[in-house]
């Protein structure tokens, strides 16, 4: 049932990179030291959970094929308005989007709503390729919206070529898909406070994590060294504490209307933004700009370094929790996503008792403005509500968050931090909690990682991208990529269709759409590229 199933080779073999790999964009992999197989296995991250190739006569898309959607659907026109367009750039094709094509007509890539709800679920999909036809079946817009990327990873890696690509014959495979997701938080995070990266730069960003199926994107918007999102009520946030960044640069932060920009682009690729204000700790800059919500005599100034934990918002004030109350209610309302990441992390300063008292006051704060409180492991301590999700990334404390009947979202250190260095000679990344390959981060299986914490335990994973040492979306990209892509296929593959010796070659065929895209990336001595 799983045509081009990967074939299993011994550990050693691949530590000494025995077994020559033959790679080109759109022929099939084949293995030397194995028989080639009958027909090609389609290159797709992450793997789809179910998949049949008939193999024969692919479809291909010429300057007469026509985009059905169906008709008086603002949302799924919307998704074939913009997957016409993605498709124009490289094969200067027409390509008319049409509700009025009639379904399974030859020469249309059909967008259907339908299928069984039980069996597609909130995100899954249904794919037929024929030679006459493509039909992309789901119950939602979202499951169109990533069953699309799967279409996207079937053509030629030159489609994703911004301008016209001659003579390229615009193939997908004939296939059978069925598809949904493991784990319904598959997420990324990138850290702006350390490092300020533009809305242009943030952008580029959602479009890969778009392109592998991930759905929320966690914002870190503040921390020692930043503030980076205007709060009306409080001008100073920003008018002081964004104006400088890990090692003195300028700095910077978004308006709130750049703000809901980023939320929209990301909203369009069907991804959910997750702000986070980081607190108790990790608050410098926040104190510089309000001095009162201190416990300090002494003025903070902006800070430049990296240490953390040095920092605490005063919780036995009072203006400290009206601050936080404008914050959260200014951030609610322009985020339509249901979660608030509120922080919790690394406090040096206060006692248990002065820390679980905070975060349980900020939980009824975001739970006032309409919002699910998500915080960092170490929120396990305080009292929490069901809806609450802790997020770890130690792991030692993680199955006591389950207490309360909270959800994890899992961001172990040592295999989803994407600031690690690759290896002890990468140049930028930090090494505190492991050096972690691309292997590393792709075998583990998020179900047994922590002691008493079983699948349905787990909302999801997360990989964040940390930003001491990185300074602009390139290096964002040389982190994240590949170990994103492997971090994307352990949230979505079951865990029985998952493997690494397949997934190394698909990896390496993904290195041309990367380069077209202009997305920047790790040269891993790991993967045949
Ligand atoms: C730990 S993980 C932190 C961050 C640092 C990161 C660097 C966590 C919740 N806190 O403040 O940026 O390590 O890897």
């Amino acid at each position: 049932m799983f045509a081009g199933e990967p074939r299993k080779f011994s550990k050693f073999a691949t530590m000494l990179g025995v077994g020559a790999f033959v790679m080109s964009c759109s022929a099939p992999v084949r293995v030397s030291t194995t028989p080639a197989p009958t027909v090609s296995t389609p290159l797709l991250i992450p793997m789809p959970a179910s998949m049949q190739l008939r193999g024969g006569v692919p479809f291909e898309i010429n300057r007469t094929t026509v985009i059905a959607t169906p008709a008086n659907n603002a949302e799924v026109d919307a998704i074939g308005q913009s997957f016409a367009a993605f498709l124009r750039r490289a094969t200067e094709f027409p390509l008319v989007v049409s509700a009025a094509a009639v379904g399974g007509a030859p020469n249309t890539i059909e967008l259907r709503l339908g299928g069984d709800a039980a069996t597609l679920g909130d995100e899954g999909y249904n794919l037929t390729v024929t030679p006459d036809s493509v039909r992309l079946v789901a119950n939602t817009p979202a499951g169109l919206f990533r069953g699309v990327q799967t279409i996207r990873q079937l053509l030629p890696t030159a489609i994703e070529s911004e301008i016209g690509v001659d003579r390229s014959a615009w193939t997908i495979p004939a296939v059978s898909i069925t598809d949904r997701p493991r784990f319904a938080w598959r997420g990324a995070m990138l850290d702006v406070s350390r490092h300020f990266f533009t809305v242009r730069e943030v952008k580029e960003y959602i479009d890969l994590l778009a392109l592998y199926k991930i759905n929320m994107f966690h914002l870190h918007l503040s921390d020692e060294q930043g503030w980076r999102i205007q709060i009306n009520s409080r001008p100073k946030l920003t008018e002081v504490g964004s104006q400088t960044q890990v090692g003195g640069g300028p700095g910077g932060f978004y308006t709130q209307p750049e703000y809901q920009d980023i939320v929209r682009y990301a909203a369009a690729r069907y991804i959910t933004i997750v702000p986070e204000i980081d607190m108790p700790a990790h608050t410098n800059a926040a104190l510089a700009a309000y001095p009162e919500v201190s416990c300090s005599e002494r003025p903070a100034g902006l800070y430049t370094g990296t240490d953390v934990g040095w920092s605490s918002i005063c919780v036995d004030k009072e203006e400290s929790y009206a601050l936080i109350d404008d914050v959260v209610r200014e951030i609610a309302a322009i985020t339509p996503g249901p979660f608030f990441h509120v922080g919790g992390d690394e406090v040096k300063l206060l006692t248990d008792e002065q820390y679980t008292r905070f975060i349980e006051r900020v939980q009824d704060i975001v739970n006032r403005h309409g919002k699910r409180m998500i915080g960092w492991e170490e929120i396990y301590k305080a009292r929490l509500k069901p809806t609450s999700v802790v997020q770890s990334w130690k792991g030692d404390s993680a199955a006591q968050a389950l207490k309360y009947g909270s959800k994890l979202v899992l961001s172990p250190a040592k295999k989803t931090y994407l600031d690690m260095k690759y290896n002890a000679g990468t140049e930028l990344g930090l090494d505190w909690a492991a050096l972690i390959e691309v292997n590393d981060a792709y075998d583990w299986d998020p179900a047994t990682y922590n002691p008493g914490v079983t699948e349905k335990d787990v909302l999801g994973i997360e990989g964040p991208v940390w930003s001491e040492t990185v300074r602009n979306i390139g290096a964002v990209e040389f982190l994240a990529m590949p170990r994103l892509a492997a971090l994307a296929e352990v949230a979505w593959t079951p865990q029985a269709v998952r493997d690494w010796q397949s997934f190394r070659v698909r990896l390496a065929s993904h290195a041309p759409r990367w380069r077209y895209m202009g997305v920047n990336y790790y040269h891993s001595p790991q993967i045949p590229w």
